[in-house]
C-alpha cells in the first residue's frame, strides 16, 4: 500500500453539509423489492405452512434461545493464539450486532486459568490493608447498598495487537472482537471505601480475583474514588460466569485486565503491586528504550462494521455503512468516514445517545459506483483526541509494542463487492 500523510486535524464540515446528508437519507431509493401490480403483491402472501399450526407454548425454553436461524452468531476462538482455552481469548461477532449492548452470550471472554465455578454462598470480597476498619462482603451484603447501573464498554488491550505488524485476521470479528459492552449495575467502590475509611498514605489498591490465575491489578485510588464499580449485573441478569460471576470489578474506560473478575480481594496501600507474570505482558516496549507498563486507558477507536469481511457489499447503490466508536476518555464527539483511504472524509451521523465511556454506534449514506473503494473511519471524543493512523500511532510507539492499537482500520472494497482487511501507513 502507497504511503499517505498523516491526518491532520479534520476540517469542520459546515451545517449544509450536514443537512445536505440527512436529505439524502430520506430521498435515497434503497434496495427492497418492488411489486409491478397490485396483483403481485397479492400472490406475494401465501401463507407459510408455519402459520397453519400452533408454534410451541411458552416455556419451551425456560431460559429463551436466539432464533435458530441465527446459529452463525457467536464467539469465535484462534486455536493458534494461545496453547489451551483455559488461558485464551474469544471474540464478539461484532458483524452481526446491532445498537451498542453485546448479548451477555457473545460477551468477548479473555481467562488466564478458566472460569471458576463460584457458588456466591461461599464467595467473600474482602477489603484491607490501609483502611480503619477491614471488611467482608457476601454477594447478599452487597445487594443491599444503593446501587447504580451504566452501560461501559470493556477492551482488552490486545485488542487488534495481531494487526500492529499488518493486516493479518480477515475479519471484524478477529481484528477487533475483543470489545464488548453492557449494562453494568452494582455498587460504586467509592460507597464500600467510606464503610472501611482510607488511612492516610494509601495511594494505590490491588484488586485480586478468585481464579486459579488469581489474577491481580494495581490502579491509583483516584480511580476507585471516582466511577469504579464492584458489578453483580450485566445487562439485567447477574453477571455471566465468564465475565466474573459472582463480582466483579469495573474500571470504566480502563484496559480489559484492570477489569479484574470473580473479585475477592482488594488492598489498599501506599504503591503499585509489581504485575505478575501473567499480565506483565501488557507491558510496551516504546522507542526511547523505556517501557510503558500501567497503561490504563483505551484511547478513543472506532471502526466501520458494515461492510467488513464478513459483511459484503450486496451490490452497488445506496449502501448504509455503519461501525462502532467509543473512547476511554469520554463521551464520543464526532466520527468522519473516508471512502477513499483517507483523502477526504465526511462526517457520520451518532446514533442514539453518545454515553460516557461506551460504544457509540454511528451510520452514514454512501452510493456505492461499484469500484474499488479504502473505507476508513475516525473518531474524535470529547476531550478533542483524534484517533491516529498507523503512521502516526508508530511514530510515538514504535514498532515493538504489541497493545493498544487504536490506529485508524482500512476495509478495501473489491469491485465485486467482497471486503479485505488491508493496511494503510
Ligand atoms: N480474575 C481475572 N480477571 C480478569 C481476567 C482473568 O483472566 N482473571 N482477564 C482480564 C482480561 S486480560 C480482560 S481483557 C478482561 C476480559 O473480560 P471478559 O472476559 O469479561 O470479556 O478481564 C480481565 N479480568
Ligand atoms: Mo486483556
Amino acid at each position: 500500500m502507497s504511503k499517505r500523510k498523516p491526518a491532520s486535524v479534520p476540517p469542520q464540515q459546515g451545517r449544509r453539509g450536514f443537512i445536505r446528508n440527512s436529505l439524502l437519507g430520506g430521498l435515497a431509493a434503497l434496495t427492497a423489492g418492488r411489486f409491478g401490480t397490485a396483483e403481485a403483491a397479492g400472490k406475494a402472501l401465501v401463507v407459510p405452512a408455519w402459520s397453519h399450526q400452533l408454534g410451541p407454548g411458552v416455556v419451551t425454553n425456560p431460559y429463551g434461545k436466539p432464533s435458530i436461524f441465527e446459529k452463525h452468531v457467536v464467539r469465535r476462538f484462534l486455536p493458534w493464539i494461545r496453547p489451551t482455552r483455559e488461558a485464551s481469548i474469544s471474540f464478539a461477532p461484532l458483524q452481526d450486532l446491532h445498537g451498542i449492548i453485546t448479548p451477555n452470550g457473545l460477551f468477548y471472554e479473555r481467562h488466564h486459568a478458566g472460569v471458576p465455578p463460584i457458588d456466591p454462598a461461599e464467595h467473600l470480597l474482602v477489603i484491607h490493608g490501609l483502611v480503619k476498619q477491614p471488611m467482608k462482603f457476601t454477594l447478599q451484603d452487597l445487594l443491599r447498598y444503593p446501587s447504580v447501573s451504566r452501560i461501559h464498554f470493556i477492551e482488552c488491550a490486545g485488542n487488534g495487537a495481531m494487526e500492529q505488524h499488518g493486516a493479518l485476521n480477515n475479519g471484524l470479528q478477529f481484528t477487533h472482537g475483543m470489545l464488548s459492552s453492557a449494562e453494568w449495575t452494582g455498587v460504586p467502590l467509592k460507597r464500600l471505601l467510606n464503610e472501611v475509611g482510607i488511612r492516610s498514605g494509601a495511594k494505590w489498591l490491588l484488586a485480586e480475583g478468585a481464579d486459579a490465575a488469581a489474577l491481580a491489578r494495581s490502579f491509583p485510588i483516584d480511580k476507585a474514588l471516582d466511577d469504579a464499580l464492584i458489578a453483580y449485573a450485566q445487562n439485567g441478569e447477574m453477571l455471566r460466569p465468564e465475565q466474573g460471576y459472582p463480582l466483579r470489578l469495573v474500571l470504566p474506560g480502563w484496559e480489559g485486565v484492570a477489569n479484574v473478575k470473580w473479585l475477592r480481594r482488594l488492598e489498599l496501600g501506599t504503591r503499585p503491586w509489581d504485575m505478575r507474570e501473567e499480565t506483565s505482558t501488557y507491558t510496551q516496549l516504546l522507542p526511547t528504550g523505556k517501557a510503558r507498563q500501567f497503561t490504563f486507558i483505551q484511547e478513543a477507536k472506532s471502526v466501520i462494521t458494515s461492510p467488513c469481511p464478513e459483511r459484503p457489499m450486496p451490490g452497488k447503490g445506496v449502501f448504509m455503512v455503519e461501525g462502532l466508536a467509543w473512547s476511554g476518555e469520554g463521551k464520543v464527539k464526532r466520527v468522519d468516514v473516508s471512502f477513499d483511504g483517507g483523502r477526504n472524509w465526511q462526517q457520520a451521523r451518532l446514533k442514539g445517545p453518545a454515553l460516557d465511556k461506551s460504544l457509540t454506534r454511528f451510520e452514514i449514506e454512501w452510493t456505492w459506483n461499484g469500484k474499488q473503494a479504502l473505507l476508513q473511519s475516525r473518531v474524535i471524543d470529547e476531550t478533542g483526541y483524534v484517533q491516529p493512523t498507523y503512521e502516526q500511532l508508530r511514530k510515538v510507539r514504535g514498532t515493538n509494542s504489541m497493545y493498544h492499537n487504536n490506529a485508524i482500520h482500512t476495509w478495501m472494497v473489491h469491485p465485486g463487492g467482497e471486503v479485505e482487511n488491508v493496511q494503510l501507513g
